[in-house]
């Protein structure tokens, strides 16, 4: 590994259906597997018995306790030192999904994208590049009630209870107002095919 070089390591952010998996999965599409690794906040979810439940009993998944900052900076900081991280996927506590473990390789590039990742400092301090993926508040909820019925399987009202007193609380007060941090805002209403371009040229001078 005496070759190994630091990772170049990109952060990605913006609120929930904002579009940043897509954007990621998009953008993994134009480098070879080996020049790449992404990391989601999502396999950092403390389990459903540490949740912090509000005033009506439901778990909010939208606080920053939701997830173990502590591990996430650790894997981030073990793919830097060129290292392997092992973890556990998250399966969004839905039943009947078997999680896979995923191994995670230190490559030239690291991304790791979450809701949460501008804001934990431990997280924030490890990125060299800065991404907020922007999209109104309207667009994202109607892109959350699909995702959530097809992917997670909650139903309407569960979404827009979760919508109402979680997501968007925690929109306001913990991810929108990094976005005056971000290197690079990136709307995405409709499409981001620009901002994707942009980015690609740019990681590719990094490797
Ligand atoms: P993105 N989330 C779940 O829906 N279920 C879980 O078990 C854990 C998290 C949601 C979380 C947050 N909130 O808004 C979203 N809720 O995942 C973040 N409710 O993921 O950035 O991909 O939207
Ligand atoms: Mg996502």
């Amino acid at each position: 590994m005496s070759d190994f070089k630091k990772p170049f390591i990109i952060g990605i952010t913006g609120g929930s259906a904002s579009g940043k998996t897509l954007f990621l999965q998009q953008l993994m599409q134009y480098f070879e597997e080996d020049e790449i690794c992404l990391l989601s906040q999502d396999n950092y979810y403390r389990p459903i018995q540490q949740q912090f439940r509000d005033h009506n009993g439901i778990e909010n998944f939208d606080l920053p306790g939701a997830i173990d900052e502590r591990e996430f900076a650790k894997d981030i900081e073990a793919l830097r030192r060129g290292e392997v991280v092992s973890r556990l996927e998250y399966t969004f506590n839905n039943k009947t999904k078997v999680p896979d473990m995923m191994h995670f390789h230190p490559r030239k590039i690291l991304v790791v994208e979450g809701i949460f990742v501008f804001h934990f400092p431990e997280v924030a301090d490890l990125l060299d590049l800065k991404i907020f993926i922007d999209a109104k508040d309207k667009i994202k909820l109607k892109r959350r009630i699909k995702r959530d019925n097809e992917e997670r399987g909650y139903d309407l009202q569960d979404v827009m209870y979760r919508w109402k007193f979680h997501v968007k609380p925690t929109y306001e007060e913990y991810i929108r107002p990094h976005k005056f941090h971000a290197d690079l805002v990136i709307p995405n209403n409709n499409h981001f095919e620009k901002g994707l371009d942009v980015v690609v040229s740019y990681l590719k001078s990094k490797i």
